[in-house]
């Protein structure tokens, strides 16, 4: 039997030896009392990276994402979020359920909203209104398929939040995915954002966790927070030693997931009926539309998973395919050779 290639998401990843070894060989104490050294460490070498005071490990980029909104804002505040954006539409409402929060969405291009998309929706103070807190980027961008979200951009919107005295978090879910496609650092991208969380369980290869940055203060609210959504954990040091790994190992080789979704995108885009640009394919997200095809989109999938070739459907007629640490060159070119047979 033929290994399985899953391109569902850049999630699926398994930690590697080496990576479990770091995991076993931990120092752990219990976090909830700040006694755990790994986390510890974790928190302070990201809190560098990112330029930021401080910084607190979180399960989830859920949780980091719904901490951040809940700690920017009070109820009955409105929050402004990309139409696509993983918080408005994957994160179950969290923000509006325990924050109370209204979500004001704008339609991006690929998820990227310009400034004066952006000022459009800043709402004046009156008493019939609800008062506009935060806006929330996300970079790279999931439904935008991957898309970098131009620094030029970025500044001239916290110069727009600067003017109005709004907060700005970012979803980094796949930051580095940003930095190594444009050699920025993320401290570059993280200086125009009062908050910032990033992934170590998607493209850098961990199992578990993600990260939020900010000031001592805000980081301060989030630990409570954190605490009250139930994400204390205790000997998390083995998990924050697999971030440690991930931070070391896993961010150069990026570029090779990239490289692997520009292939795969151009062998898409041969395919009579598919309908995507590789052009546009920026980082390690491959999104493509079927709707031209005459076949439906399980259809295509169950074609795929018979071949031992995972996806997932992103839209009633898209398909989204994701490169990372467990998809080799192999098995890039066993994709290519399979839609090839498959669809012509
Ligand atoms: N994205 C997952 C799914 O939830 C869709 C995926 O497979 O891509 N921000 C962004 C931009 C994300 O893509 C994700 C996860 C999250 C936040 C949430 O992270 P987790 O899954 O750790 O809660």
């Amino acid at each position: 039997m033929n290994k399985i290639i899953d391109l569902r998401s850049d999630t699926v990843t398994r930690p590697s030896p080496e990576m479990r070894r770091a995991m076993a060989e931990a120092e752990v104490g219990d976090d909830v009392f700040g006694d755990d050294p790994t986390v510890n460490l974790l928190q302070s070498k990201v809190a560098e990276l990112l330029g930021k005071e401080a910084a607190l490990f979180t399960p989830s980029g859920t949780m980091a994402n719904t901490i951040a909104i809940l700690a920017h804002t009070q109820p009955g505040d409105e929050v402004i979020v990309e139409r696509e954006s993983h918080t408005f539409n994957y994160e179950v409402a969290g923000a509006a359920v325990i924050g109370g929060v209204q979500m004001n969405t704008i339609q991006g291009e690929r998820g990227i909203l310009t400034p004066e998309q952006i000022a459009k929706e800043i709402r004046d103070p009156n008493v019939h209104v609800p008062p506009t807190r935060l806006i929330c980027l996300e970079n790279t961008h999931n439904r935008g398929a991957g898309a970098i979200y131009p620094i030029d951009k970025i500044r001239a919107i916290h110069e727009l939040a600067q003017r109005h005295h709004l907060k700005m978090h970012l979803d980094g879910a796949r930051l580095f995915n940003a930095c190594v496609a444009t050699g920025l650092k993320p401290s570059d991208y993280a200086k125009y954002f009062d908050s910032v969380m990033f992934c170590f369980s998607k493209g850098l290869g961990a199992p578990v966790g993600s990260i939020l940055a900010g000031t001592q203060q805000f980081i301060q609210r989030a630990h409570r927070l954190r605490k009250m959504l139930g994400g204390g954990m205790r000997q998390v040091g083995v998990l924050a030693a697999a971030a440690l790994y991930a931070l070391d190992h896993n961010v150069q080789r990026l570029a090779e997931d990239h490289r692997h979704a520009k292939l795969l995108a151009t062998t898409l885009a041969e395919i009579p009926g598919f309908r995507i640009n590789p052009d546009l394919v920026e980082t390690n997200i491959v999104i493509f539309d079927v709707a031209d095809s005459g076949r439906t989109v399980p259809e295509i999938l169950e074609q795929l998973r018979a071949k031992g070739i995972l996806m997932i459907p992103f839209g009633p007629t898209l398909i989204r395919a994701v490169t990372h640490l467990d998809v080799t060159r192999d098995d890039i070119e066993r994709t290519i050779k399979t839609l090839h047979e498959l669809f012509g």
